[in-house]
């Protein structure tokens, strides 16, 4: 990187690429992909409804409907190339952001938007889905996704877990214990870190004095980087490395590099803390742009297409909407649900003063 080039724009020559920010395929000697056509726009269609429903989240915080909304604008490809890599059986443990990988694992993202606004704790059946609760802890659920990639291995499952954080959470204690966990058991477990180059207001140099998939050797296991804006190679280093996993070559780091295009949260204002030229530059790597050119060069997509998929979009815009709005609140007894897998006299005794206490006010 020249030292007066926007933080994070200039590829570093290791990254893997199989689409070029101008739409152009491009080879690599060790991660390919044969796609079909209809999987290509597929996976544009993905890329598409993800970011309108982000967009719909964005302007319901806005609206005061909900309390909080962390943003994936740009990391689209990262989410729905990792996302789409995964089997059935595979089981994903999500940070607070991945919007994308929930769509992919088929979670309602209604759902998603009862946690951001509070009329839930989580939302959805994580077995059901076999996409983990979301974890606002940063890295804590790197040990959970370790946990349970050890579990499956004793059970000899035909599976592997990934587990997803941010370039801010590899400094984290629980990040490296489960890299160590993971490299010393073998475990089949991917770790997806999305290094959107922030970590609020904290830039990547406070994080790492070397690229993060550097890390992973010291650990003993490979770690690769991966354009996280192109979601050709997304998938294609995702599924390998998930079946490495699977076929008991222990763990890999995958390190998507990308942008966080937004805030941090609706709660956070990037212009305090970066310069808008460094935006402006990573607007020119945008993961959907550059499949929609491939699309259109290679004609394997009409302007009916195109128009097609945003029509599409704006209605589950529409949709995810009106069902937000209609999200009912929940009981003040359901705080006490769930708590513990059988009942516990503790908390019967808890709710009971609490409902008594509510008793007293009228409702
Ligand atoms: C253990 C812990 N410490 C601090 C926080 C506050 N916090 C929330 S998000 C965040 C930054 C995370 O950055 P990164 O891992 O890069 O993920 P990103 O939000 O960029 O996707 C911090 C410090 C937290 N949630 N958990
Ligand atoms: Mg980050």
């Amino acid at each position: 990187m020249t030292s007066d080039a926007p933080r994070g724009v200039d590829a570093p020559p290791e990254l893997v690429q199989l689409l070029t920010p101008e739409g152009e395929r491009v080879e690599h000697p060790d991660y390919d992909i044969e796609l079909t056509d209809e999987e290509v726009r597929s996976l544009y269609r993905d890329l598409v409804l993800v970011r309108r429903i982000d967009l719909e989240a964005v302007a319901l915080q806005r609206q005061g409907e909900l309390g909080i909304w962390a943003s994936l604008l740009g990391q689209e490809a990262a989410q729905i190339g990792s996302g789409r890599a995964l089997t059935d059986a595979d089981m994903a443990f999500p940070t607070y952001r991945e919007h994308g990988v929930a769509w992919c694992r088929d979670v309602d993202p209604v759902r998603l938007l009862g946690l951001f606004r509070g009329v839930n704790h989580g939302g959805w059946d994580p077995a059901e889905h076999n996409f983990h609760l979301y974890t606002i802890v940063i890295g804590s659920q790197t040990l959970h996704a370790v946990g349970y990639a050890m579990g499956i291995q004793r059970d000899g499952a035909e599976a592997a877990t990934i587990a997803y954080f941010g370039d801010g959470a590899t400094s984290q204690g629980d990040v490296n214990e489960s890299f160590i966990w993971a490299s010393v058991f073998n475990a089949p477990v991917v770790f997806f870190c999305q290094n959107n180059q922030w970590a609020i207001s904290e830039p990547l140099e406070k994080q790492s004095k070397i690229p993060l998939y550097k890390r992973a050797s010291g650990f003993g296991f490979p770690g690769v980087r991966v354009d996280g804006n192109d979601v050709f190679a997304c998938l294609a280093v995702t599924r390998k490395a998930l079946q490495n996993a699977r076929e008991g070559q222990g763990p890999t780091l995958i390190e998507a590099f990308t942008y966080r295009m937004g805030a941090h949260t609706t709660s956070d204002d990037p212009t305090r803390y970066r310069v808008a030229d460094e935006l402006e530059a990573w607007k020119l790597k945008d993961p959907i742009e550059r499949l929609k050119a491939y699309l259109f060069k290679n004609q394997l997509a009409d302007q009916e297409f195109f128009d097609k998929v945003d029509a599409e979009a704006d209605a589950l815009g529409k949709d995810v909407r009106r069902r937000c709005l209609e999200l009912p609140d929940p009981e003040p007894e359901a705080l006490f649900q769930h708590v513990y897998a059988a009942q516990h006299s503790l908390l019967d005794e808890e709710r009971d003063q609490y409902l008594t206490y509510l008793a007293g006010f009228e409702r």
